[in-house]
């Protein structure tokens, strides 16, 4: 097939998403071509299917907004055109949706036909969408869409909840690319970070208010007065400067570092103890997942999809959002060293579940799905 993937070049985990499943499906010989305004961050392999077009906008002293969805828009209609591409796959609906929609019609009066797959991630509906600014948009463009997919089912029954959503919803879990995300030796790495052997607990987020990155440092602080140990904090976001505070307050500041956006998080993980995601919300929560499949249990909230990834008791724990005396109690049971090792198995067990191997069909499946019921409804 000739795919068109259109995401966020960035490093939030709808554009890693996006760009993996790009990877691996032009690795089973698949020509994906991505319509981005950056080169995806992940995009680092070289392979013969893939193809990079970069959606360029012209800045104009009338513009205070630069209106990137056109932009986007006339890319995606010379990308089909010139590539004769047979679906589009978008992620995150805002506003790759509407801008899909849009190219969609354009190519329609040109005698066209294009299918349009969008993926739904998180934040598009549960926060962002729902805003009155875009919800009419965002509803429409869903039920516009030939296809529709969500990362969880309790995203899909958010959207049924919050939009008035005609179409079918389609739930693909998220997946992970074992032969990257590994336990790799890192002993140096580690005894560098903790030279007494202390235990080493990571968090990765983009350091949003949704991510609740104080309640990392408060479970934290606890485990710290407990036993020794080392917080890892990596990715960057707004909240980070109060955090680096809150940190100096309680005097841990010594025990915390923070190491920015980092490409090889894998090669953290890898040394790690402890995972924590105190989030307030998360429609899947990849970043546990990056965890898991480097053996690292987690401590979570139990919030949005967390749970159909996370097996309470077995991989980690889940607790209400701001239980800070639970987590910190289920943390220092995981991190016992009687307990340590059968978390971490179980971890890795779990995440061998959402290996890409085994999501990938069900992506491809449904392409072909899709693609059979626009044949056919154009035939008529
Ligand atoms: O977590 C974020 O704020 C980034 C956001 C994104 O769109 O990049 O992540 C969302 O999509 C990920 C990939 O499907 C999910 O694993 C995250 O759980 C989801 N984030 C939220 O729902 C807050």
């Amino acid at each position: 097939m000739k795919i068109g993937i259109v995401c966020y070049p960035t490093f939030g985990g709808s554009g890693v998403v996006a760009t993996e499943l790009g990877k691996a499906l032009a690795k089973e010989g698949h020509l994906v071509h991505f319509i981005t305004y950056n080169q995806p961050s992940r995009l680092d392999f070289l392979n013969e299917n893939l193809f990079y077009h970069e959606v360029e906008f012209r800045s104009y002293p009338l513009f205070e907004y630069p209106p990137y969805e056109l932009a986007l828009a006339s890319k995606m209609v010379s990308v089909v055109k010139n590539e004769k591409l047979d679906l589009l796959h978008v992620h995150y609906a805002i506003p790759h949706a509407s801008a899909a929609y849009m190219a969609k019609q354009i190519l329609k009066s040109e005698g066209i036909s294009i299918p349009v797959i969008t993926t739904l991630h998180g934040t598009d509906i549960t926060l962002v969408g729902r805003d009155a600014s875009y919800e009419p948009v965002v509803t429409f463009s869903i039920n516009q869409s030939d296809g529709v997919t969500s990362v969880s089912r309790d995203l899909k029954k958010e959207t049924y909840e919050f939009f008035d959503i005609q179409n079918h919803i389609e739930v693909i879990p998220n997946f992970i690319d074992l032969e990257k995300f590994k336990k790799q030796k890192k002993d140096h790495f580690k005894k560098a970070i903790c030279p007494g052997g202390e235990a080493l607990i990571v968090h990765t987020s983009n350091f949003r208010k949704v991510k609740r990155v104080g309640d990392v440092v408060s479970v934290f602080y606890n485990i710290h007065k407990e036993i020794p140990s080392k917080l890892l904090m990596i990715g960057d976001g707004p909240d980070r400067n109060s955090i680096e505070d809150q940190c100096r307050e309680l005097g841990i500041n010594d025990a915390v570092r923070f190491l920015g956006k980092l490409e090889a998080v894998e090669e953290v993980l890898s040394v790690a103890d402890l995972f924590l995601m105190p989030s307030e919300k998360e429609s899947f929560g990849l970043a546990a997942l990056e965890a898991m499949a480097c053996e690292v249990p987690v401590i979570s909230t139990n919030t949005g999809g967390i749970p159909e990834l996370q097996v309470q008791g077995v991989t980690g724990f889940m607790s209400n959002i701001g239980d800070i005396d639970e987590m910190t109690r289920n943390a220092l049971f995981v991190l016992d060293k009687k307990n340590l090792p059968q978390f971490k198995a179980n971890a890795l067990r779990r995440a061998q579940e959402f290996d890409i191997s085994n999501i990938l069909p069900l992506y491809e499946n449904y392409y072909r799905q899709i693609l059979e019921k626009a044949t056919v409804k154009e035939s008529f």
